[in-house]
């Protein structure tokens, strides 16, 4: 048997052995953390109706298109599988602090961190979680519907920006193919839920092109403080949005913007590149993420000084070995 159907295989065993599953995904979560949540929690019940699954987690208002979580009271809970989606370590999953679990389930595309699974699939070269996850439900007796194959295809959009980032491979594309033959859902206006905005944002994100600052080794970096947000009248979490639309600058290799979270007492960084591996760098100061991709939280805003820095440096290098 091949390694990846052994996996579905111990998967399948371990979501049977469980009559109480509870699905967590990381803090501050994107389309593809909620939409793989959903999906393999409806998918579950739909496969298995007598089992208790719950989606835990801080609900998001822009995302209720991708249908509602669940709560609960997990101190009561005694004997429930957890089952970890799209995030590698512990200190960043939400909402499942009260829960005494039996065994751990992974299913992440992010490079390993903390958190190993009882059952482990782990395979940061994958687009997205969903796309991990409409394998497993493609490729076993796991049930799968219109609104599941909907989600599906709408955290793979979003999480490889539609296609565009490093991670989509031919399997991403395979994977796509066979999910909208077989579920037939209609994909276009999927996309309302996903890139309709409000020309406020649009105007924010003139304020950022407008005030970004790039260095000569090509490194943009902004940051945006409380009044800047409230001028604008936007949320803090807006900035974070903003990140991909930055992506084919000529002029920017890697860029950083960080937002103070007024509300949490936080700075928040947020990290993208198309030159030098990043989120080996801003795990040393305590974020992490995909290579081109990551993140950072700090209450002290030295350290995203700091962090910029580095990320400038290693721009810096990347440029001269490009030229070398
Ligand atoms: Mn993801």
């Amino acid at each position: 048997m091949s390694i990846i159907k052994e996996l579905y295989k111990k998967i399948l065993k371990i979501i049977k052995d469980y009559d109480e599953i509870v699905i967590v995904r990381h803090i501050s979560p994107d389309p593809d953390a909620i939409a793989s949540q959903i999906a393999l929690r409806d998918s579950i019940k739909l496969t298995f109706p007598n089992k208790k699954v719950y989606a835990v987690g801080a609900g998001v208002h822009k995302f209720k298109y991708l249908g509602s979580l669940d709560k609960v009271n997990l101190s009561e809970l005694k004997n429930a599988l957890l089952i970890v989606l799209d995030v590698p370590n512990f200190a960043r999953l939400d909402g499942v602090e009260e829960l005494e679990y039996q065994a751990i389930l992974k299913i992440d595309h992010h490079p390993a961190e903390d958190i190993i699974g009882d059952v482990d699939w782990t395979d940061d070269a994958k687009s997205s979680t969903c796309e991990m996850i409409a394998n497993l439900i493609m490729d076993t007796k796991l049930e799968m519907d219109q609104k599941i194959a909907e989600n599906l295809y709408t955290g793979m959009v979003f999480d490889s920006d539609r296609f565009l980032l490093q991670n989509t491979s031919t399997q991403t594309f395979k994977t796509v193919y066979d999910l909208l033959e077989s579920s037939k859902i209609n994909f276009i206006p999927l996309y309302d839920n996903l890139y309709e905005r409000s020309i406020v944002e649009e105007k924010f994100r003139a304020y950022l092109v407008n005030n970004i600052k790039i260095s000569e080794n090509k490194f943009g970096y902004i940051f945006v403080d409380a009044d800047v947000l409230k001028k604008y009248g936007v949320e803090s979490t807006i900035v974070s949005n903003q990140v991909n639309n930055f992506y084919f600058i000529k002029e920017l290799i890697c860029w950083m913007f960080v937002v103070f979270d007024e509300r949490n007492g936080i700075y928040k960084a947020n990290i993208r590149s198309r030159g030098p591996v990043i989120n080996e760098i801003a795990s040393k100061y305590n974020g992490g993420g995909h290579k081109f991709a990551s993140g950072c939280r700090n209450e002290d805003y030295k350290i995203m000084e700091k962090l910029a820095q580095d990320l400038d440096d290693a721009c810096k290098e990347y440029i001269m070995k490009e030229n070398n």
